[in-house]
């Protein structure tokens, strides 16, 4: 184990001395090893796998490069995550950092960067102490939902010490409201950004068939099924897209106004082709607006469609004002 030792802090000195590998990455001015540990003691498993991580600690984005040895035969070829985890369990936020593959000679290595904001984040049990920097499977680890699914510690390679990142980059908070039926908001242009479109929605109401439409008397609404489209649009799915967001987008929120009305207005939601509810309320009398909110735990970048499609029965006025009002659809996100 002295030797051992001995052996992984040449390895730090060899790795320290080296340039950077890319001419657009800054300085790697930090490091830390990571290796495995028994998950009983929480101590290095002697002749484990171990690796040695360079890394920005302060830019406009998280470079890092990461070299590991020592993986065990049963762990070639299995590719590994990178990740920021943020405790409790089951790491709700976490961030993939980037992944790489074990060779055949159990050995693994990349080198890349991550679009985040600091860390650890506030809501982190470790904040004090500063973040936990993991090698998990890829197969334990969900990057869409942020969070671990599984757990098999004798696999990953744990932090054997907390670090720090504070992101450089100028962040801004952006917000794009697209008020549905109201033709100018439907239409604008987001200063510096490409704009907004929707597509596939029914008329302006209350303007086009009068009604109460729940008490949006000062404002106006779309249907995404319209009358008198034919029965095969029952299920027809109204659109915004919003485009321009740029590369470094994170933190991103989406809330959307729906009509609860007197049928059943059930609805899916899907970004950019990905479903993200599926809603089912309960029947009522009454006609109310409600307020949806989602957040995107992987922001997409570029454009974002944002699919609102109904998916309840057709209700008794159907025929007459269409099925799912929509009033307003929001995005905000920091870039
Ligand atoms: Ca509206």
């Amino acid at each position: 184990m002295k030797q051992r030792l001995v052996l992984v802090m040449f390895l730090i000195v060899l790795a320290s001395a080296m340039a950077p590998m890319s001419y657009a990455m800054p300085s790697l001015d930090k490091h830390l090893l990571l290796y495995q540990k028994d998950s009983a003691t929480w101590l290095p498993v002697p002749w484990g796998a171990w690796a040695y991580m360079r890394y920005t600690s302060a830019s406009d984005r998280f470079w890092f490069q990461v070299n590991g040895h020592d993986f065990p035969q049963a762990l070639k070829g299995t590719t590994y995550q990178l990740i920021y985890y943020p405790d409790p369990w089951p790491g709700n936020g976490l961030i993939c950092l980037g992944n790489g593959k074990v060779n055949s000679r159990g050995d693994l290595s990349f080198s890349s960067f991550a679009t985040i904001r600091d860390i650890p984040v506030s809501t982190d049990q470790n904040y004090a102490q500063g973040a936990k920097i993991w090698l998990v499977t890829n197969a334990d680890v969900n990057c869409t939902s942020r969070q671990m699914i599984a757990w098999n510690p004798s696999q990953y390679l744990f932090e054997a010490w907390f670090i720090r990142f504070h992101s450089t980059h100028n962040w801004v908070n952006k917000l794009v409201k697209v008020d549905i039926g109201n033709q100018t908001s439907e239409k604008q242009t987001v200063v510096g950004y490409q704009g907004v479109s929707i597509s596939s929605w029914g008329p302006v109401e209350p303007t086009t068939h009068g009604g109460s439409w729940g008490t949006i008397t000062l404002g106006t609404c779309r249907v995404t099924y319209a009358p008198g489209t034919g029965a095969n649009d029952r299920d027809k799915a109204g659109y915004v897209r919003v485009c321009g967001v740029g590369s470094f987008a994170r933190d991103g929120v989406l809330t959307i106004r729906v009509l609860n009305g007197q049928g059943v207005d059930s609805f899916k939601v899907y970004v950019n082709n990905v479903l993200i509810d599926t809603y089912v309320p309960a029947q009522h009398q009454g006609e109310v607006w409600e307020n949806h909110t989602y957040p995107l735990q992987s922001m997409p970048t570029g454009c974002i469609t944002i699919k609102i499609q109904a998916t309840g029965p057709s209700w008794s006025g159907i025929n007459t004002y269409g099925q799912l009002a929509v009033d307003w659809v929001q995005l905000t996100w920091t870039q």
